[in-house]
């Protein structure tokens, strides 16, 4: 790797799978709303944008974000990375989001930021994103077929409208190969999110990492399906079930040929805190952030 982007991964658990051993991020769930829905989706996940059965997470404002990062940085002196990704889209919640973002750049400038977001206001967002030194963006990408994205999206939310089927698909997929596009020219680390849908996307999931990987995506991170048949994760009238792992594995190994894979991927909830795969959220929650002070 090239020195300046050795610098950037290095301490990212997310983007190096060396770092991720030693380096803890942390998650504030500042961004309440969605602009599109995925038939995956139960808000109480984020980066991954997937879903899980779990606790709803502890929505913040800024200003309780703020408090929460400087807990815990206080007690996990590993945490590098700051990422804001959900329980919904970070950019169809700008203002939060950036005002949480400016608060910390200005307070605590050594924490490395990152956001994650399904991309569909990620073109009008690449300056501001570059503006606030977000060195890190995840888009999540299921599909650069609109037949494909229709299953897979319902509806999307655009210029004040609703927008089923096909059409919606089709925009989403546009303004998220503008978003990497934007963000790759500015030198931004773009990771790139694909959840795998059996019968849905896994064939189709290879040509999307060529894709990404051809406009400068420096990770792609293929997870699992986490199918929940209670909150209904259905395509069409039929129940989907997640991919087993020699699935999942086979399809990372197939699209490995193409750009470097994110192995080491914990699907995180929204609000998660430690290591990867070691949730403290518990510990600093606002009651307990009280305390502290
Ligand atoms: Fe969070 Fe995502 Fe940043 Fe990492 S998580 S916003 S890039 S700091 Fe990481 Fe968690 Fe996987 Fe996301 S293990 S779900 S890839
Ligand atoms: Fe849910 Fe995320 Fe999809 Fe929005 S983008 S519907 S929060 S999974």
């Amino acid at each position: 790797l090239p020195d300046h982007i050795r610098a950037k991964v290095q301490d990212h658990p997310c983007y190096s799978e060396e770092a991720h051993h030693y380096f803890a991020r942390m998650h504030v769930a500042v961004a309440p709303a969605c602009n599109i829905q995925c038939n995956y989706c139960n808000r109480k996940y984020d980066c991954s944008n997937e879903s899980r059965p779990g606790v709803v997470s502890e929505l913040l404002t800024p200003d309780q974000a703020i408090r929460k990062i400087k807990a815990v940085a206080a007690q996990i002196p590993q945490m590098t990375v700051l990422g804001i990704a959900g329980p919904g889209d970070p950019l169809a919640n700008p203002a939060r989001t950036f005002e949480t973002f400016r608060m910390l750049s200005a307070q605590t400038p050594d924490i490395k930021l990152c956001v994650s977001t399904n991309g569909l206001n990620l073109p009008q967002y690449a300056d501001e994103i570059a503006k606030h030194n977000i060195d890190h963006v995840t888009i999540t990408i299921n599909c650069v077929a609109p037949e494909i994205g229709a299953k897979i999206y319902p509806w999307i939310y655009w210029e004040n409208k609703r927008i089923r089927g096909i059409e919606g698909a089709k925009i989403l997929i546009e303004q998220q190969q503008k978003g990497l596009e934007a963000l790759t020219s500015r030198g931004i680390l773009v990771k790139v999110n694909s959840v795998m849908i059996p019968g849905v996307n896994d064939a189709h999931l290879k040509e999307v990492s060529k894709i990404v990987k051809a406009k400068g995506a420096f990770l792609h991170n293929v997870m699992p399906l986490i199918a929940e048949a209670e909150h209904g994760t259905y395509y069409g009238l039929m129940a989907q079930r997640g991919p087993t792992d020699e699935e999942l594995q086979a399809l990372q190994d197939e699209c490995s040929g193409d750009m470097s894979m994110m192995r080491h991927c914990r699907q995180c909830r929204a609000d998660a805190v430690g290591l990867l795969g070691e949730d403290r959220g518990d510990e600093f929650t606002l009651d307990k952030i009280d305390v502290m002070d």
